[in-house]
């Protein structure tokens, strides 16, 4: 690892001002994603040295003036004089666009930097931001600050106060960035603590040993102020974590690490009694939710290793057929990670490792570290377990493609569709058709009823369906109300599923504002998460949402979505207003069904996303699985029984939209 660094690598590209011209370009959005992006920029640039070696330690502050802070005990910015700009490393670093050793991937070894657009955006979007570099037992700094300019008749950002100051000696190693993000950009500047911690315990847990404090020094209480994630595990730890709540077949993760060329992939797995598998996998600390060659790599391994293994010791005979990949994965927790160099990340969300190469490095890697394993004595009774498990899964399957059959022959014998219920569309582009899934039969009326029929299909829902979580496929299958969901979606499902069939672009859960409508919505979303996972992870999900209220005033109405807006219409109506309160989607005619929650240029409607897949499938065990003790303890510690929608993933899962 030791590469001389000097100034001159660095390559320079443009200048700040683009950045403020276009935030949208640089950092996707300027809502309060777009502003946890700046600090996650500055964490990915400490998390990198760490990742490469160099720290084993990284400190985040948010202070109460609104900034952020960010310190590493690595190897510190360069100091260095640029031979061609004649500026300072950290100058160049924080000014020119796209500058950085991370575009020399020569130099920079393992670099998440999803967007890579680095340190200068962050300068570019700040009112102010300063650099402290302790190197070669110097402590520099450099400041840098955004001012209205006369001449330009705008605001310069970035601007630097003064050339890199030596500010004195120190033992200290590393980088210290503060910044405040500039509130002209932001719609919204606050950083929302919980986010960022649940980030940080995750970068901790995926870089063992690394030690991550958390100071929130917003919070009053010094007790919560300041967390720590240092797991010396890593993903053993992590994967113990996701099972907490889950009765585990074995005690230890099997863990399994190697290096192909440039390719490391390390995974650790644990069995669970559940039927569904959950597995995360990262490249280079970035959650890919849609997969990619590194788990197409890792599940070939896998299946093929215990397959050879199941004949190896007699439970598969000659004459039977392999067992499928999936019934190996039934009840698995894994966390598979791999270091690449220059990672492609593509897919709707950018969620999906591209690089081809990473496929048969992972193959190799797991091939030949699993067949160790499973040679290994001592692992012997949890491995024939595995098998018997799996052998049972693939007899569960077959026993689900009969019921799926037979359910298929029996309505050809009946002529009729299976989803008789569904009020299909007369539109033919599923891009541009939506999917209405009504809670109960009234509402389902009115908003067949109500809909522009040609491109809105209703689905009603009678009564509850079945609550998906524990529930093996078959079961799935034989419940009426997921059969006519499934077939009017087109995809199938499970190892099945495909987003290539499917008919509707928007699928739009509608229920009522209460506790019944709020669990049905959460035991839909656990039917999506658990057997239609893409569906979710390509944005197709979303929560309709009906008004709370209407002000009424002569011919005049105001529909209001929360208690903010209804404020707001009853001082639009000024004295004299009458005032409904909806109980149920049963309440509103057709027309009004209509106005306020199906017609796209007036309703609302919030996507569902996966922006953390492992906090999902945690809360979604906690909620929805049979151990009844953390249920009880998170509804104690989170429920708040004013709001209707408690049951549901956390709120910052889910992106509002029109
Ligand atoms: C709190 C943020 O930025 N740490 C950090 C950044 C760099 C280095 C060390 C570094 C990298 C290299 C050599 C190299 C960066 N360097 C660059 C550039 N923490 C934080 N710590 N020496 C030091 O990559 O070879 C960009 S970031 F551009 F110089 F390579």
């Amino acid at each position: 690892m030791a590469q001389v660094y000097d100034a001159g690598n660095i390559q320079v590209l443009e200048g700040l001002d683009a950045v403020r011209m276009r935030p949208g370009m640089y950092i996707g959005t300027t809502s309060s994603r777009g502003l946890h992006h700046l600090l996650w920029e500055i964490v990915d640039n400490a998390i990198d040295e760490a990742s490469n070696g160099f720290a084993d330690r990284v400190d985040v502050t948010l202070h109460q003036d609104g900034s952020a802070s960010v310190y590493d005990n690595g190897r510190g910015v360069p100091v260095d004089t640029h031979p061609t700009l004649g500026i300072s490393g950290v100058e160049v670093i924080y000014t020119k666009l796209h500058a950085g050793g991370k575009f020399n991937n020569d130099n920079y070894s393992y670099s998440g930097g999803l967007h890579g657009v680095g340190a200068s955006v962050v300068n570019a979007l700040s009112k102010w931001l300063t650099v402290d570099v302790y190197r070669d037992w110097t402590h520099w700094r450099m400041s840098f600050a955004s001012k209205w300019d006369e001449k330009l008749g705008k605001v310069t950002a970035g601007i630097p106060q003064g050339p890199l100051e030596r500010v004195g000696n120190t033992r200290k190693k590393g980088t210290l960035v503060r910044f405040l993000p500039d509130d002209t950009i932001f719609e919204d500047v606050k950083f929302n603590g919980e986010q960022v911690a649940r980030r940080l315990q995750e970068l901790a847990y995926l870089n063992r040993g690394l030690m991550i404090t958390f100071t929130d020094e917003r919070i009053k209480d010094p007790e919560q102020r300041e967390r720590v994630f240092h797991y010396e595990g890593g993903i053993i730890d992590y994967v113990r974590y996701l099972n907490s709540d889950k009765t585990v077949l074995h005690e230890d993760p099997i863990y399994l690490e190697g290096k192909r060329d440039t390719t490391i992939c390390r995974v650790a797995i644990q069995y669970t009694d559940q039927y569904t598998e959950s597995l995360f996998s990262y490249a280079n600390n970035i959650p890919t939710g849609e997969g990619g060659s590194h788990e197409t790599g890792f599940k070939a391994a896998f299946t093929k290793c215990f397959n050879d293994y199941a004949r190896r010791i007699g439970l598969l005979k000659e004459k039977d057929n392999n067992l499928g990949g999936e019934d190996f994965r039934e009840g698995l927790t894994c966390v598979l990670i791999v270091m690449v160099k220059n990672p492609q990340f593509e897919g709707q969300t950018k969620g999906r490792l591209g690089n081809s190469d990473v496929r048969p490095a992972v193959e190799a890697i797991i091939t030949e570290k699993l067949t160790d394993w499973l040679d290994n004595l001592k692992n012997q009774e949890i491995a024939t377990q595995i098998v018997q498990k799996a052998m049972k899964a693939a007899q569960v399957r077959e026993a689900a493609r009969r019921t799926r059959d037979n359910a298929r022959k029996a309505n050809q014998l009946d002529a009729a569709p299976l989803v008789g219920k569904l009020s299909s569309c007369t539109g033919r582009h599923p891009e541009d058709n939506e999917l209405f899934i009504v809670e109960g039969d009234s509402a389902g009326g009115s908003a067949k009823q109500g809909r522009d029929r040609r491109f809105q299909a209703i689905l009603p829902l009678r009564g509850k369906p079945l609550n998906a979580e524990k529930k093996r496929l078959d079961q799935v299958l034989s419940n009426e109300e997921f059969r006519s969901m499934i077939t009017a979606l087109g995809t199938g499902i499970d190892e099945n599923f495909t987003l290539k069939t499917l008919k509707y672009d928007k699928v739009i859960i509608l229920s009522d504002a209460d506790q019944d409508g709020a669990h049905i919505r959460a035991i839909l979303l656990t039917f999506f998460f658990r057997y239609m996972k893409e569906l979710v992870t390509a944005g197709h999900v979303y929560i309709g949402m009906p008004p709370l209220y209407k002000v009424q005033k002569g011919d005049k109405v105001w529909y209001a979505y929360d208690d903010k807006e209804l404020s707001k219409a009853t001082k639009a109506a000024g004295k004299g207003y009458t005032l409904q309160r909806y109980k149920g989607l049963g309440e509103m005619n057709p027309d009004q069904l209509w106005a306020t929650t199906m017609d796209p240029s007036q309703r609302k409607l919030m996507q569902v996303t996966i922006e953390d897949a492992a906090l999902a499938d945690r809360r979604i065990t906690i909620l929805m699985g049979d151990k009844v003790e953390p249920r009880r303890d998170y509804i104690t510690a989170n429920a708040d029984f004013n709001k209707p929608d408690h049951f549901e993933l956390p709120a910052d899962q889910m992106e509002g939209v029109r």
